[in-house]
Order: C-alpha cells, then sequence, then structure tokens
C-alpha cells in the first residue's frame, strides 16, 4: 500500500482544524501508521523545503512552518499520494476547488494549511526527515473490509 507524508501546518493548530483535517482523510478511508505533533526547528523546515531555497517566499514559508506546532502524519492507502493532493486541493488556496480542504479553509498560498507530498520520492524523503522505523504501528482497520477491494 502507498505511503504519503502530511504535515498539517501551524495555522490549522491555531484555528482549532486538527480533527477537521485528520477526519477528512479518515473518511476517505486513508489509514494513518504514524503520527506526531512536533515544532520544527528552522534546520528542519529548511531540509523539508530544500527545493524552494532559491524561491522569493522561501523565507516567509520557513518562518511560517516553524511559527507553532505542526502535527505531522503518515497516511496509507491506495494512490495514497494522489489521493492526499487531490483532497487538499491547488496551492494558491483562490484557485483550489470548494470541497478540497485549501479550498474549504483558506485564502491565502502563504498561509496554506496542510502540505502533502508530491511523489513518490517527496513521501520516501520527508516520511524520513519526520519519521524512524519505531515510529510506526502496524495494525488492521475493522472497517478495511468495507473500504479496500
Ligand atoms: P504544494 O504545497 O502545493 O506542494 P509547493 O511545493 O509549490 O506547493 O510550495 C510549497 C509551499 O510554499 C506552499 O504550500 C506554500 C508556499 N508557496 C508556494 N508558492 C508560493 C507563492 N507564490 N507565494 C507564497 N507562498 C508560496
Ligand atoms: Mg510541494
Amino acid at each position: 500500500m502507498e505511503r504519503t507524508f502530511v504535515m498539517l501546518k501551524p495555522g490549522s493548530i491555531q484555528r482549532g482544524l486538527i480533527g477537521h483535517i485528520i477526519s477528512r482523510f479518515e473518511n476517505r478511508g486513508l489509514k494513518i501508521t504514524a503520527m506526531k505533533m512536533l515544532q520544527v526547528t528552522t534546520e528542519l523546515a529548511e531540509r523539508h523545503y530544500a527545493e524552494h531555497k532559491e524561491k522569493p517566499f522561501y523565507e516567509s514559508l520557513v518562518g511560517y512552518i516553524t511559527s507553532g506546532p505542526v502535527v505531522a502524519m503518515v497516511l496509507e492507502g491506495p494512490q495514497a499520494i494522489s489521493v492526499v493532493r487531490k483532497m487538499m486541493g491547488a496551492t494558491d488556496p483562490l484557485e483550489s476547488s470548494p470541497g478540497t480542504i485549501r479550498g474549504d479553509l483558506g485564502l491565502f498560498t502563504g498561509k496554506n494549511i496542510v502540505h502533502g507530498s508530491d511523489s513518490e520520492a517527496s513521501a520516501k524523503r520527508e516520511i524520513g526527515l519526520f519519521f524512524s522505523d519505531e515510529d510506526f504501528v502496524s495494525y488492521k482497520k475493522c472497517d478495511e473490509e468495507w473500504i479496500l477491494e
């Protein structure tokens, strides 16, 4: 089963949206296999967003992601990477369709409230930055037979 890395950014926590956003993923049928709340250090933020180092918004992005606690998790499911990306909506909330997380819950790109890996390589890299093997829990959910084929 495919795994993806998801991070509820500081705005989600400050706005009391942790439960709401996680519920969306749970309701979709995705399985949480690792999860933690943490304060991201500047060093971790810089590694996580290394691909954006030369972009004009890089400093404010690192500033935002380190401005308060985040909730990081690994979600598992069929095509979890693209399923989560579609559920999140476009990077710019003004372009995100209603019904998506970003499209329903925000207005500014720089304050978008959720991160999801954009490829298999990113998922592997990002999971490795935030989690180690012992953070994962292997379990069977009782609703799997009603969700998975
Ligand atoms: P995504 O988060 O959809 O994968 P991305 O990887 O291109 O988008 O950018 C990472 C984050 O950087 C994004 O969630 C918010 C911020 N960002 C991207 N483009 C931006 C812009 N034009 N202005 C301000 N912040 C931006
Ligand atoms: Mg990205």
